[in-house]
């Protein structure tokens, strides 16, 4: 039976160094299990509430001391002797406890520690590796890893906006192997090292998320340097290796115009400019092309996109499913990108995950800016089959804690990447 005994929280400090939320979950049985969540930093306007303490004497105002006390003298006290059948049921239960739209109330960063803990908790209670018990979540067995789109350049938001556009990724796509998804992925990080510091005479500093960020002339030069550095490592482009990018274009948009590359654009004109690159480049995938309320262009951007790359939504979705929904009838994109703390709850994600499959959409499956060490996500990208993983880069270890388990589920799993 799942009784929970108690829910402890923690403040730990994520791979920027701000505190971000862990839980510990025991059932009666003494079985634990343990979750940390990430954070992101360009978020999405419609995601759920991550609380802070807003005590500017401790990091900058972003403590989660009260999520902690929120677990421990909400949230443990409420559901303590308690038996939750499943995942959904305690879900609800966490849903209802805090009673607000956004979960505002006790923070989506309590919230999800406690979800994913919980999940641990059972997985570890029926024996299962944490893949399998989340594909009873969408009722998939049919387990394949993820291919891998990895940030090679960043810029935005996590880089310090030397080039507005804030991811420029890779896509090993004729690797058929994790292991050689990784090898090929290295080949062309290190090769855009070597290329870094030969043209920018810099050397290879790394953004948020592991990217090199050196000082681009424009977004264009940021498409070659990719190309020049798949080439050097004797990778085709396009063949082997394949570009995509999150434009991240919310946090450039004001007064009804994109402000990019020293220009102020309409949406017309952006649709453009992103058509442009995806003709010029062999550019798989274009997320958040658009502003994250600029719902009547989406559908004109994914018209321009359609047979040539994925119209790829994170700030215009937020996981959320009535924006998918929305999105669905409005013809606005063709993929999600799911993040779950956007949301709050694994089940949410789930709801969010089937909703995209029922309507033929591609899901990318993707960490945050600001993670940790905790490796879940790789196991919910394998657990619910999604067609690409997006980590960051392949240089710091809250990033590599999910490759690797990736490679450990190709190898001791037995499973294989997608085609
Ligand atoms: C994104 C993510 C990950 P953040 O925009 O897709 O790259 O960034 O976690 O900062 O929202
Ligand atoms: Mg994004």
């Amino acid at each position: 039976m799942n009784i929970i005994d108690k829910i402890e929280g923690l403040e730990i400090l994520d791979s920027r160094s701000r505190p971000t939320v862990m839980a510990r979950c025991r059932l009666k049985n003494g079985v634990t299990g343990v979750a940390s969540v990430p954070s992101g930093a360009s978020t999405g306007k419609a995601e759920a509430h991550e609380l802070r303490d807003g005590d500017p004497g401790r990091y900058q105002g972003l403590g989660c001391r009260q999520a902690v006390k929120n677990i421990e003298e909400v949230i443990s006290p409420h559901c303590s002797g308690k038996v939750f059948t499943d995942q959904a049921a305690f879900d609800q239960a966490l849903l209802q406890l805090d009673g607000t739209p956004n979960k505002s109330n006790l923070g989506a960063n309590a919230i999800l520690a406690c979800s994913i803990a919980f999940a641990r908790a059972l997985a570890a209670k029926d024996n299962l590796p944490l893949y399998k018990y989340f594909g009873r979540l969408t009722d998939n067995t049919h387990f394949k890893l993820p291919r891998p789109t990895i940030n090679l350049f960043s810029g935005g938001k996590h880089a310090g906006g030397q080039v507005e556009v804030q991811d420029l990724l890779i896509v090993p796509v004729s690797a058929i192997t994790m292991d050689d998804c990784l090898r090929d992925v290295n080949a062309v990080f290190h090769a855009a090292t070597q290329l870094i510091s030969n043209k920018y005479n810099m050397r290879a500093l790394t953004a948020d998320e592991g990217g090199l960020a050196p000082g681009f002339k424009d977004i264009r030069a940021m498409f070659e340097d990719a190309l020049q550095a798949i080439e050097m490592a004797g990778l085709r482009p396009g063949k082997d290796i394949a570009l995509a990018t999150d434009v991240a274009s919310s946090h450039f948009y004001g007064d009804g115009k994109y402000h990019i590359a020293g220009q102020e654009r309409n949406a017309m004109e952006m649709v453009d400019l992103i058509a442009g690159w995806v003709s010029e480049y062999p550019l798989i995938s274009v997320e958040d092309g658009l502003a994250e309320d600029d719902w009547d262009n989406w559908p004109v951007l994914k018209k321009n996109l359609d047979g040539k790359s994925l119209t790829l939504g994170d700030d215009l979705l937020c996981t959320n499913v009535n924006r998918i929904q929305r999105a669905i009838d409005t013809q606005s994109a063709n993929a999600l990108l799911l993040k779950v703390n956007q949301c709050g709850t694994l089940t949410e994600a789930a709801q969010a995950f089937l909703l995209a499959r029922e309507n033929g959409w591609h899901v990318t499956v993707s960490a945050r800016s600001g993670e940790t060490e905790d490796n879940w996500l790789a196991d919910l990208a394998a657990g619910w089959s999604g067609d690409h993983i997006k980590i960051g880069s392949i240089t710091q270890s809250e990033r590599l804690a999910k490759y690797n388990r990736l490679l450990e589920m190709e190898k001791f799993e037995k499973m294989s990447v997608r085609g």
